[in-house]
Parts: C-alpha cells; sequence; structure tokens
C-alpha cells in the first residue's frame, strides 16, 4: 500500500543542540579548517546539466505514496509533500503533493482543447496555444485536499505515529501563472441566470465538479505555469482551475470542458465525497474555503531532538484570505505565546511562523493554533471532532500536537 519508510528520518535525527556544537572554543576550529583545502577543491567542478536536480546526497527527500487500490487502479491515491524536509512557503515543483483519481493522463498538447459552452451566448474552444496569448497573472496560491490530515480525522480514533507531511502534506504551494478565468468567461458571456460552471478534467474518470460562477468570475485562473515552468504532469499539464483558497477537488486539472449552468451538477465528489458528516446523520455540502490551520514542521513527528537551543517552524494558512497570528504552545495548551511571522500574511497562500525555544529536556507538547482575517481560530482536536459524525475525514483542521519524550524523540498524540 505504501513507499517503505525512507531512510530520512533516521539520517536527520538531532535537531537542536546544533547552536552548541558550532560554538566549539577556537583550537578545535583551528583544527578543523586546517591549511589544506577539502578534496573537492583539488579538482574541476562538474559541467553544466540541461535541466537542474537536487544534490545527490538529499535523493531520499520524496513524496509518500498512497495508493488504496493498488491493483486495479495504481494512480487512484496520493503523493504527499514532505513538509518536514520543506522551508519557506513554496513547495518545489518536483515536491509538490499529488491526488489524483485515475491517473496522470498523456496528453498530447497539440491534440487537448478547452470548451466552455452551456449557458452562454458564444461558446469558445481553447488551445493551449491559444491560451498561451491571453494576458496572464501571477499569485503565489496554497492548494490544500479537502482530505488532507486525515490521519488526525475521526477515521483515526487513536492517534497514528506518523511524519508531518504523511499527515498534513496534501497541502502545497506554488507561484500559478494562467488567464483570469473571468476573460474568458467575459468573451462567453454567460447568459442571464447561470449560477454556476461545471469544470471537468481530460482524466480517466473525467473528473467533474460544480463550482460557483461567482467565484468563478472573481479570482480563479486557468494556470499554465507553476513555479515558472509549465505545469508538471501530476498537476495537470497543459492546464488547469486554480481556485485560490477553496478545497483542492475545485481545481480542476487537465481541463478540458467548462459548462454554464443554472444548478450545481452534484457530482460524485460533491455528494458521496468531500460532504461532511455530522453526528445528526446530516452531511453539510459545499464547504469550499479550507478553513484556518497551521503545523509545526520542526520539530515534528518521527524526529529526534536534543536539549538547548532549538528553532521552532512551521506554516500557517487560510482559506478565507490571510492568516492574522500564530501562537504555539511548549506545554500542551496551558499557555500560548504569539509566533514571529515571516513578513506580512498574504492572501491564499501560506506564511512561515517561527519561535526560538529552549528545550530543557523534561517531557513536553509542541501545538500552534493560526487565527485568520475572517476571526476564525483552530480548535483541539476534541472539539473539531466532536462536530462531525464517527469515521468523518474531510475538511479536518484541528490544532496538532507533537509530544516531546525525555530522549527527545517527537510523536504525534491527541490531547
Ligand atoms: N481532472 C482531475 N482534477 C483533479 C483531480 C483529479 O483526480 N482529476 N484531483 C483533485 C483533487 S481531489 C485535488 S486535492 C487536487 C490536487 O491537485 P494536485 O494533484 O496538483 O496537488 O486536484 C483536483 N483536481
Ligand atoms: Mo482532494
Amino acid at each position: 500500500m505504501r513507499r517503505p519508510r525512507s531512510p530520512r528520518l533516521s539520517r536527520r535525527v538531532l535537531l537542536g543542540g546544533a547552536a552548541a556544537g558550532s560554538l566549539a572554543p577556537g583550537a578545535a576550529l583551528a583544527a578543523r579548517a586546517g591549511d589544506a583545502a577539502p578534496d573537492w577543491m583539488q579538482v574541476p567542478g562538474r559541467p553544466f546539466r540541461e535541466y537542474g536536480a537536487p544534490a545527490p546526497q538529499e535523493a531520499d527527500v520524496g513524496r509518500e505514496i498512497l495508493q488504496p487500490y493498488e491493483d486495479v487502479s495504481p494512480g487512484a491515491g496520493v503523493a504527499m509533500t514532505p513538509l518536514e524536509d520543506l522551508e519557506g512557503t513554496v513547495t518545489p515543483n518536483g515536491l509538490h503533493f499529488e491526488r489524483s483519481h485515475n491517473g496522470v493522463p498523456a496528453i498530447d498538447p497539440l491534440r487537448h482543447e478547452l470548451l466552455i459552452h452551456g449557458e452562454v451566448e458564444r461558446k469558445l474552444l481553447f488551445t493551449p496555444g491559444d491560451l498561451l496569448r491571453y494576458p496572464m497573472v501571477t499569485r503565489i496560491l496554497f492548494i490544500e485536499c479537502a482530505g488532507n490530515s486525515f490521519f488526525n480525522s475521526n477515521a483515526f480514533p487513536l492517534a497514528v505515529d506518523e511524519a508531518c507531511g504523511m499527515i498534513h502534506g496534501l497541502v502545497s504551494t506554488a507561484e500559478w501563472t494562467g488567464v483570469p478565468l473571468s476573460l474568458l468567461l467575459g468573451d462567453a458571456r454567460p447568459r442571464r441566470g447561470a449560477r454556476w460552471l461545471i469544470a471537468e478534467g481530460a482524466d480517466a474518470n473525467a473528473m467533474s465538479r460544480s463550482l460557483p460562477l461567482e467565484k468563478a468570475l472573481d479570482d480563479v485562473l486557468v494556470a499554465l505555469y507553476q513555479n515558472g515552468e509549465r505545469i508538471r504532469p501530476e498537476q495537470g499539464y497543459p492546464m488547469r482551475l486554480v481556485v485560490p483558497g477553496w478545497e483542492g477537488n475545485l481545481n480542476v486539472k487537465w481541463l478540458r470542458r467548462l459548462k454554464v449552468v443554472e444548478e450545481p451538477v452534484y457530482a460524485r465528489d460533491e455528494t458521496s465525497k468531500y460532504s461532511d458528516l455530522r453526528p445528526d446523520g446530516k452531511a453539510l455540502q459545499f464547504t469550499f474555503p479550507m478553513d484556518v490551520k497551521s503545523v509545526i514542521t520542526r520539530p515534528s513527528g518521527g524526529q529526534k531532538i536534543a536539549p538547548g537551543f532549538l528553532h521552532v517552524s512551521g506554516l500557517a494558512w487560510s482559506g478565507h484570505g490571510a492568516v492574522r497570528r500564530v501562537e504555539v504552545s511548549t506545554d500542551g495548551g496551558n499557555s500560548w505565546q504569539t509566533a514571529a511571522l515571516d513578513g506580512r500574511p498574504p492572501l491564499f497562500a501560506p506564511v512561515r511562523f517561527r519561535m526560538n525555544w529552549t528545550w530543557d529536556g523534561a517531557p513536553a507538547t509542541l501545538l500552534s493554533r493560526a487565527t485568520d482575517q475572517a476571526g476564525h481560530r483552530q480548535e483541539s482536536r476534541a472539539e473539531w471532532s466532536a462536530r462531525y459524525a464517527h469515521g468523518h475525514l474531510y475538511h479536518c483542521n484541528a490544532i496538532q500536537s507533537w509530544r516531546i519524550e525525555a530522549d527527545g524523540s517527537v510523536t504525534n498524540v491527541y490531547l
């Protein structure tokens, strides 16, 4: 079902205590530097290559893959971003998470077309080449699957011992460039009474979702570029919808058709999937914006820390706009401290938060909770859990708790 656990966790065990090591006395430093240049300075370096790749020593930094139907449908599942191995906020293209329902289609961009039809005055057909001639905009945006953090949801009553990326890695951030959908719809001219759009992908399951026309005309992109290069096949090459702040499923990849309609289509992914079952047996439908969330990426599950100075860092984001504040607790939520933010939090994109901490070696529980501009604040897992039915897993934005044992090991716990 899943790729064997990579060796990277064992290789990256010692976080913290580093500052003490680098403050070695002068004598030790001199001995280390020596007179001799290191061996890699004694020979000319490797020449150029056309497309770069990470250092070979970092080759074990990769996505965790889950393929629940491996035998019948190996392309249905997820590949999760290793959040614990990354810094900053933008996800390298090769590590962007992937959620696909039936694999990555082998699209010929010369034969791929996007059709806008339905309740419009003018039907329009665009090749990728046509779209490349339109005015474009660039925005840094996160995409988060509504199934993200399912390991901490009601589907898992006991906390699993997994790494940060395995639990929360169905969120990634890229700088997306594309054509504002409002421009294309402006040319197609939706008829009066049209309120929804059905977006369909060119993959084997023709994934379809209903999107309110109001959002489509507001800030949705038909994206062609991801972090400056053409979109990766996994992310929807040659074109996809990017719907700022709203659940990942609406960001239809390999975009093929947009039908302007009066009513939603009630597709599988907005009825049986991605709806939120409550304890009373009723389900909430169309939970569009992803709620405010934060997670400490270091230290995090599977890592091991040493007593002394520790730089705590993590990500916070909200589908309601910008994050306003992130608080960190080192005592299981008894007291909270406001974390430093890396600059002004952007709209619909994560902000990195940071806090310096000295770990005294006693067991501790690290939490983070974010508040967004709409005033929403993350709840405890118990509070979140009580709002939904047994087994419910979508839209889990509960506070993550990392338990630090006396031996420095870090694990996911429920409080
Ligand atoms: N055509 C198509 N679009 C799709 C999907 C899919 O399976 N097929 N998966 C959706 C889901 S559930 C999510 S969370 C996002 C994931 O985008 P990513 O794989 O680029 O991270 O794409 C959405 N768009
Ligand atoms: Mo998703």
